[in-house]
Order: structure tokens, then sequence, then C-alpha cells
């Protein structure tokens, strides 16, 4: 190996060694699809969604969540209460087993933003703090998008319910 790609094979190692730290920092957990619905105009509330896949030698536990953007954070679940679908704080949060992924996607599992401090605006990119008993707390950039095509309470899909039944928070 001549000087040159000596030196070229050192400026790569230099360049690839920050980007794979970041990769795989984080306790491996490895996060993905990090985005949170745009508010409709006069809400104070939305949704929050994100995939984590457990890559390391520990059990892990989401625990909680906090953001700036409300007065409160919380991690919500889907129930059926009566043929209604309804929003449920979620004590404790949900485990991710090594080797499993947590998926908290529209009409399901979500984090839930209440008491928006202000409109929370499609293509803005937002900090969410999340916090793992294992991991610790996280940061983690979470992309604004526009809310989906069907009719919207509180921001959320409603894949199962009927378009015309309420949806209420058990709060
Ligand atoms: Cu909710």
């Amino acid at each position: 190996m001549n000087l040159i790609s000596k030196l070229s094979s050192a400026i790569v190692f230099s360049i690839v060694m920050p980007v794979m730290a970041f990769a795989h920092g984080h306790g491996h957990l490895e996060i993905s699809h990090s985005w949170i619905k745009a508010s409709l105009p006069g809400s104070k509330m939305t949704g929050g969604f994100v995939t984590i896949t457990n890559k390391s030698k520990h059990d892990d536990h989401l625990i909680a969540a906090y953001s700036d953007i409300a007065k409160k954070t919380e991690l919500h679940t889907m129930v059926m209460d009566d043929g209604v679908m309804k929003m449920r704080a979620v004590e404790g949060g949900w485990a991710i087993p090594t080797g499993a992924t947590l998926e908290l996607a529209p009409g399901g599992n979500h984090i839930m933003f209440i008491g928006l401090t202000g409109a929370v605006v499609e293509g803005d990119m937002q900090t969410i703090t999340m916090e793992f008993k294992h991991a610790g707390k996280i940061e983690q950039m979470f992309m604004v998008k526009k809310a989906g095509e069907k009719k919207m309470q509180h921001g959320h899909d409603m894949t199962n319910a009927d378009a015309n039944s309420e949806m209420s928070h058990s709060h």
C-alpha cells in the first residue's frame, strides 16, 4: 500500500467512524420512522409514531416520552370499549425484548401530545425524548407530516372505528 492509499483510507476511516458511532449509539436501539402528525387547525393534540428495534443484548422497555411541544406527553394505546375505539394512557409503557421491534403506528399504540403549545406544522422537525429502562433517555428527531386523507379526530387514524362514532380520552 503506497502513502496515498494509506492516507485516503485513513480519511475514509475518519469519515465513516462518526456515522457508525451514531448508528450504533443509544445502547443498540435502532430508531426509525419517527414522525408526528401535523396538528389540525384549532386542535390542541396530536400523535407521534416511531419504530424501535432492540439490537442490544438486553431486554429494554419504553417507559415514557417527553417534549416541549405540549403540556403533557403520554404513551397511548387504542382499546375497543362498547364498540367505540378509545385512546387510553398506558402505565409503564411497552417492553422491547432483545431482538424485538416496537412499532407505534396510526390506529394503534402512539405517543400522545396533549395541550399543544403551538401549531405542529408539516415539514418541521421536533425533538422528542424517549426514556428507556436500560438505554436511558434518548433524544430523537421527529419529522412532522400531514395527517392522512381519512376523517380525523384528535389527529388519529380511525382504521377500525365507525366514522360516526365519537372518540374520547379516558383522562
Ligand atoms: Cu392518544
